[in-house]
């Protein structure tokens, strides 16, 4: 997978492509990741990304020529693969979308700055528009690199080990269990017996159940999603009376209660 990142900061993404899985995956070939300078393609004196909004009104919006003419001769022409503008107006980013986006061979990614994109740009360039979720930030550099990181991790091979992201929270639907490490004991904190007593279905259905569990109280809106079986589903209902939770609609509907 080649990722193309168009930025006016180029420099923030080199110490975390640098680092760890990014890191491995560009060494082992899994992915390319190229860094682009949006002012690189400008044709001014003062080499100029940004101008006043017609209108009027605050604040700067970055000027389409350069965008246009980084990404067409990045692409050489019209680009065949997505590009996808991170900006707060997006989508915002899940699981699925990563997934999908790992199908691709290529992806290009323009981040944003100032108040925004010419409107141009989205009419006539992007494809897809992200978001990573309902908070301000300064431009789409943090975005354009969750955006890399989570397809990356999907890639096989791109982990290094087999079952890759297979167990991970979200490809599942559920939130993780708990985990410990040792020592079994610390300060008279005992670690769950069933983890302890080497008896793997008991380890399995406490870990499951502990899944369920943390999905109905924290997260009860991925219930909906996540694939269930007969016995997590009587699990479920059993905790939610014990510990008085409402069980999601999808899993009332599921079972015929009201
Ligand atoms: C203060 C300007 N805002 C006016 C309502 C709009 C605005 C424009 C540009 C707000 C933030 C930004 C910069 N952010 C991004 O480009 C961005 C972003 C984000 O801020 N949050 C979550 N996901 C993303 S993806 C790109």
């Amino acid at each position: 997978m080649r990722f193309d990142i168009f930025s006016l900061f180029p420099e923030v993404f080199t110490p975390y492509i640098n680092t760890s899985i990014l890191q491995r995956a560009r060494a082992n070939g899994i992915i390319a990741i190229n860094i682009y300078n949006i002012r690189d393609w400008t044709t001014d004196k003062h080499h100029t990304t940004d101008d006043t909004p017609f209108g009027g009104g605050g604040g700067m919006v970055m000027k389409p020529e350069p965008i246009f003419a980084a990404v067409e001769g990045i692409a050489d022409g019209k680009p065949d693969c997505p590009v996808i503008l991170m900006t707060p107006q997006g989508r915002p980013l899940t699981h699925v979308i990563a997934e999908q986006f790992s199908r691709q061979e290529r992806l290009m990614i323009l981040c944003g700055r100032y108040e925004g994109v010419d409107e141009r740009v989205r009419e006539h360039l992007v494809s897809d528009e992200i978001s990573i979720g309902d908070y301000v930030l300064s431009g789409g550099e943090l975005p354009a690199l969750v955006l890399v990181e989570a397809v990356t991790r999907l890639l096989p091979g791109a982990l290094g080990d087999p079952d890759g992201a297979f167990d991970d929270s979200f490809a599942n639907g559920l939130l993780e269990y708990p985990q410990y490490t040792r020592p079994p004991e610390f300060r008279g904190w005992n670690v769950p017996e069933e983890l302890v007593s080497g008896n793997h279905p008991a380890i399995a259905r406490w870990r499951r159940q502990q899944s369920l569990l943390r999905t109905l109280q924290k997260r009860p809106d991925l219930l909906e999603m996540a694939e269930l079986n007969q016995a997590d589903i009587q699990y479920l209902v059993k905790i939610a009376e014990e510990h008085a939770f409402c069980l999601p609609e999808a899993i009332r509907k599921r079972l015929d209660i009201p």
